[in-house]
């Protein structure tokens, strides 16, 4: 499998995911700007809609999509119980949380990172987001995991957590978020994974 990634964009969720999976990966790394990517070739040709992450399985496919390459992944290992099992109801609890970070955390501070984007709109898009974080750390204030055990929900939501120094906000105003990024930080597959994409050159 090949994952195209960027720096410091939501391609290290999957990439911290293949990490605590073991499974055999190459990483491709991608210029977000001009679309050009480490192996020479357009990333636009790969998937054309232009953003990370996107995964080519070694039949050729390509995934894209954070929530769908998260769970595909999380099944090809079924035993390191990174997601339940297809069917369950905790896997629709699991989706739940999947929906709820790719729509109301990563797109909901998607717009912070514009230079385009007035301060005034974006005080109004922190507001938003302000309120989203607040139920995470009701919810992260009372576990250590969006679920029971470690699984690929709390890889993205740390993924997406790390770029709020970049808005310049302050983690330590949500504790129990400000504990979990501390938490998958420091486990081996996300160190790893920061690693790697850091021996990576650019593009
Ligand atoms: N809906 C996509 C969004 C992916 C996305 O926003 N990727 C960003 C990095 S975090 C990107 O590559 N943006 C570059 C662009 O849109 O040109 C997903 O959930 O995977």
């Amino acid at each position: 499998m090949k994952l195209y990634f960027a720096a410091n964009a939501c391609s290290l969720s999957p990439h911290i995911v293949l990490r605590e999976l073991g499974l055999p990966f190459e990483l491709v790394r991608v210029n977000n700007k001009t679309k050009q990517t480490s192996e020479g070739r357009s990333f636009l040709d790969v998937n054309p809609k232009g953003y990370v992450a996107a995964l080519v399985l070694d039949n050729g496919e390509v995934l894209t999509e954070g929530p769908a390459i998260l769970q595909y992944l999380a099944d090809l290992k079924p035993e390191k119980m990174l997601a339940p099992a297809n069917g369950t109801w905790e896997r629709v609890r699991l989706q739940e949380t999947l929906n709820f970070i790719t729509s109301e955390i990563h797109a909901g501070c998607a717009p912070l990172f514009s230079s385009e984007i007035p301060e005034g709109v974006k005080d109004v898009v922190k507001e938003k987001f302000y309120k989203r974080l607040d139920n995470l750390d009701a919810t992260l204030s009372r576990k250590d995991y969006l679920h029971d055990e470690f699984g690929v929900a709390d890889a993205y939501l740390y993924t997406v957590l790390s770029w709020l120094p970049v808005f310049s906000i302050d983690i330590k105003r949500w504790p129990a978020l400000a504990r979990f990024q501390d938490r998958i930080g420091a486990r081996p597959s996300t160190r790893a994974a920061l690693a790697a994409e850091e021996a990576v050159p650019a593009v």
